[in-house]
C-alpha cells in the first residue's frame, strides 16, 4: 500500500412444559389464571482555532508513517475494553453486564475445544481467525446520464443503463473491520473477501492497515462511492497517532483488478478533520456519497454534541476539499455518540431497492444511527431535504435512538450499513454480530463475530411506517432435505420435531389461533388487558403464561430441554380491546455456562388484517436469527450451548399459551455449509465457476 498523490479519478405463571423439572408450578395459579402480573465573534474565534487545530496537526505529523506496529499483548487481552475506550470507540460491554447480574463473582465455565469449535458457523461470514467489526463496503458504479434522470424521474420508472455494477467486475466486494492480531477489538485494519452470491467467499490479503500517521491508531469504518467515471473512492475514519478521529481518502490502485486487492492512500490525507466544537473522538464513520441536485456529492458524518447525537454534512466535488453545512442531517438529545450513520432512499410503492442519489416523489429517506451509548441501531422513516441537505422523521415520537424508536433489530446487532446491488435492483443490509460470551472464551476460541446473513431491506409498503428485511434470497441455495409439519399444539405442549440433527437449519412457519379463541379472549373481561405494559425483556420470558401466548420454537435444545433458546409469538390483550402481538427469542436458557450474556430479546410486530402469524428462522451453530412477520420484526441472538451440540441438539415446537390451541404449519430445511476459503488462486477460480 502507498500513499499517492495520483490524481483521484477519484408474567400467571404456571407449571412450564419447558422446563424439564417442572418445579416452576404454581400453587395459585388457578386463582391468578389469565391475570398474569404486568408489569458572529464567536465563530470567528471558533474558525480561527479550527485552521490552527488542522496546521498544527498537519504540521506535527506530515510525512511520517509507521507500520502496523500496536500490537496487544497477552495480558492486555483482559483489558481491552478499557483499550477500546480509550480509544474513542467502544466495542464489548459484556464484562459490565456480568458485574450488574452479579455473576461476575463466581468461576466462569471451563470451555473446552470441542464445545468451542461447535460455535464456529458454517453459513455466515466470518474471518479465519481473530476478531471482526464493522462492515465497510462498497456502493455501486453509477453513470452521470443515469444520476441526473434520478433527479427528475420518479424512481421507479428510470432506466437502469449499467445493470450489475455492485458487481464490480463480476464480483461483490465485502470490507469489514478486523483486528489481525487478536480475537479482541484492537489494531484495526481492513479486512477484504469477495463472493460471487453473496453465500460462498473467499478471503482476500487485507485492504489496508494502518501505516501512516493519520491512521495509525486504526483504519476504521468508512465507505466507498463509485464516481460518475466508474472510478471507486473509499472514505475512511483514521485513528491518528494522537488517537484524533479524521476522514481519508484511498483508491483502487488498479481499477482493471476486479478483486481490487492494491488500495492506495491519498497523500493529501486527512481531507477532513473535526470541525470547531466536535471533540477530536467523536467525529467518525463517513457515508458513502449521494449526489445533490446541482451536482455535488453529499456526505454525512456521526458525532455528538454534549448528549446529543448529530450527523454532520459536508458537500464535495473532487472528494479532497469539503464544504461542512452550519445546519445538520440530524440531531435527537440525549442519543450519545452516533456512529455508523447510514442514510437511504426507499420507494413508497416499489419492493425494488434504491440507488443513494434517487429522489422524488415516491421516496422516502431512512436515516439509521448506531448508538454507541446502547449499542442498538435505530433507524426512523422521514423526508429529506436536498438544498439544504436536512432530514425529518415522519414520526418526531419515534425519532432515531429515541427509547420507542424503531430498530433494525432486537438482538445483537451494531454498525450495520446497507448498499444498493445494482445487479439485482436492491438494497442490501450488512451488519456486525458480536459475542455474547466472555472475552477470555473468544481469546480461548481464537475469533469472535460474525456477519449477520444480508438482508434486502425495503419500506414496507403496507404500514408505510417501518422497513422490512429479509435474508437474501442467494441463502436458499444452501437448502438441503426439507420436512413439511402441519399439527395443532395444544395450550402448554412441547413437541419434538423430527429433523435429526439441528444446528444448521433454516424455518418458516405460519401459526394461527382459532377466530372463536381470539372473541371469546377478547370478550372475556377477566382476562387482564396487558399488551400497553407486555414487553419481551421485562416480562419474563418464554416460561410466563398468557391467555394467548406465548408459541413458537425452541431451537438449540437438548432432548430434556436444559439447554434451549425459545423464538416466539406472544399475542396480548390490549386496553382498547384490541390484539397486539410481540416476536421474542428468550436466550435465559440457552447455555449452562455462566459467563455469557443470556438476555430476552424482542419487540411488538405488527400484524395487519388478514396476515397469519409468521415467522422465519436462521440456525447456524451459536447465532440464530428470527424474522417476524415477512421481517417487520427481526431479532438475532448469539448462544453458545454446552449439551445442545452437535447431534444432541434438537428442535421442538411449543405452546405454553393457557387459553388457546395453536396451528402450526413449518417447513424445516437442513442448511449446507457455506464454502468460506482462504485466499488462493484456485479458490477465486473455484469461486468463479459456480
Ligand atoms: N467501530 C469502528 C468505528 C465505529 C465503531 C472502529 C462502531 O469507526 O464507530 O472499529 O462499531
Amino acid at each position: 500500500m502507498a500513499s499517492s498523490d495520483a490524481l483521484l479519478p477519484i408474567s400467571a405463571r404456571e407449571e412450564d412444559p419447558l422446563v424439564s423439572d417442572g418445579s416452576r408450578s404454581d400453587p395459585n395459579a388457578e386463582t391468578h389464571r389469565r391475570k398474569r402480573p404486568v408489569k458572529g465573534l464567536l465563530a470567528v474565534s471558533f474558525g480561527l482555532l479550527f485552521i490552527a487545530f488542522y496546521v498544527v496537526l498537519i504540521a506535527t505529523h506530515h510525512g511520517s508513517s509507521r507500520s502496523n506496529d500496536v500490537k496487544i499483548e497477552s495480558d492486555e487481552t483482559a483489558t481491552t475494553t478499557s483499550r477500546a475506550r480509550l480509544a474513542g470507540v467502544s466495542e464489548k460491554s459484556n464484562d459490565q453486564l456480568w458485574k450488574l447480574s452479579g455473576e461476575r463473582n463466581t468461576v466462569s465455565f471451563a470451555w473446552n475445544n470441542s464445545v468451542l469449535s461447535w460455535q464456529r458457523t458454517a453459513f455466515h461470514f466470518q474471518p479465519e481467525q481473530n476478531w471482526m467489526n464493522d462492515p465497510n463496503g462498497p456502493e455501486p458504479k453509477r453513470l452521470v446520464a443515469d444520476q441526473r434522470s434520478d433527479r427528475r424521474e420518479p424512481a421507479e420508472t428510470r432506466r437502469r443503463p449499467d445493470p450489475g455494477p455492485l458487481f464490480y467486475k463480476g464480483w461483490y466486494h465485502f470490507f469489514y473491520q478486523y483486528n489481525p492480531n487478536a480475537a479482541v477489538w484492537g489494531d484495526i485494519v481492513w479486512g477484504h473477501a469477495v463472493s460471487k452470491d453473496l453465500i460462498h467467499w473467499v478471503h482476500l490479503p487485507i485492504a489496508m492497515v494502518a501505516d501512516q500517521w493519520y491512521d495509525a491508531n486504526g483504519v476504521w469504518t468508512g465507505s466507498a462511492t463509485f464516481l460518475d467515471d466508474g472510478s471507486l473512492v473509499m472514505l475512511y475514519t483514521g485513528s491518528t497517532d494522537k488517537s484524533v478521529q479524521v476522514q481519508n481518502l484511498a483508491y483502487p490502485e488498479d481499477l482493471n483488478d476486479p478483486l481490487l486487492l492494491k488500495w492506495v492512500k491519498y497523500s493529501g490525507n486527512p481531507v477532513l478533520v473535526p470541525p470547531p466544537g466536535i471533540l477530536p473522538k467523536d467525529f467518525r464513520d463517513p457515508t458513502t456519497a449521494w449526489k445533490t441536485s446541482d451536482g455535488k456529492w453529499r456526505i454525512t458524518i456521526g458525532s455528538k454534541i454534549n448528549k446529543t447525537g448529530i450527523s454532520l454534512v459536508y458537500d464535495t466535488i473532487d472528494f479532497k476539499t469539503y464544504e461542512k453545512h452550519d445546519t445538520l442531517l440530524h440531531k435527537v438529545p440525549n442519543t450519545g455518540m452516533w456512529e455508523c450513520v447510514d442514510f437511504y432512499p426507499v420507494s413508497k410503492t416499489a419492493i425494488n431497492g434504491l440507488d443513494t442519489s434517487v429522489n422524488g416523489p415516491n421516496v422516502k429517506h431512512i436515516v439509521k444511527a448506531s448508538m454507541d451509548d446502547t449499542r442498538f441501531d435505530h433507524y426512523a422513516v422521514g423526508t429529506y431535504f436536498d438544498s439544504n441537505g436536512t432530514w425529518i422523521p415522519d414520526d418526531p415520537t419515534i425519532d432515531v435512538g429515541m427509547s420507542a424508536s424503531l430498530r433494525y433489530d432486537y438482538g445483537k446487532f451494531y454498525a450495520s450499513k446497507t448498499f444498493y446491488d445494482q445487479n439485482k435492483g436492491r438494497r442490501i443490509l450488512w451488519s456486525w454480530i458480536g459475542e455474547s460470551d466472555s472475552e477470555a472464551a473468544d481469546v480461548q476460541k481464537g475469533w469472535s463475530s460474525l456477519q449477520g446473513i444480508p438482508r434486502t431491506v425495503v419500506l414496507d409498503t403496507k404500514t408505510g411506517k417501518n422497513l422490512v428485511q429479509w435474508p437474501v434470497e442467494e441463502i436458499k441455495s444452501l437448502r438441503l432435505s426439507s420436512k413439511q409439519f402441519d399439527m395443532e399444539v395444544g395450550p402448554g405442549s412441547v413437541v419434538p420435531v423430527d429433523v435429526n440433527t439441528a444446528t444448521q437449519l433454516d424455518i418458516e412457519a405460519e401459526f394461527e389461533i382459532k377466530k372463536e379463541t381470539l372473541d371469546k379472549i377478547l370478550g372475556d373481561s377477566s382476562v387482564v388487558a396487558e399488551a400497553e405494559e407486555f414487553s419481551c425483556q421485562k416480562s419474563g420470558g418464554s416460561t410466563v403464561r398468557g391467555a394467548l401466548g406465548p408459541f413458537g420454537f425452541s431451537v438449540l435444545a437438548d432432548k430434556s430441554l436444559s439447554e434451549q433458546t425459545p423464538v416466539y409469538f406472544y399475542v396480548a390483550k390490549g386496553k382498547d380491546s384490541k390484539l397486539k402481538a410481540f416476536f421474542c427469542t428468550d436466550t435465559s436458557r440457552s447455555t449452562f455456562a455462566n459467563d455469557v450474556v443470556k438476555p430476552i430479546y424482542g419487540s411488538s410486530v405488527p400484524v395487519l388484517e388478514g396476515e397469519k402469524l409468521t415467522m422465519r428462522i436462521l440456525v447456524d451453530h451459536s447465532i440464530v436469527e428470527g424474522f417476524a412477520q415477512g421481517g417487520r420484526t427481526c431479532i438475532t441472538s448469539r448462544v453458545y450451548p454446552t449439551k445442545a451440540i452437535y447431534g444432541a441438539a434438537k428442535l421442538f415446537v411449543f405452546n405454553n399459551a393457557i387459553d388457546a390451541t395453536v396451528t402450526a404449519s413449518f417447513k424445516v430445511w437442513q442448511m449446507n455449509s457455506a464454502f468460506i476459503h482462504p485466499y488462493s488462486e484456485e479458490a477465486v477460480r473455484a469461486l468463479s465457476s459456480t
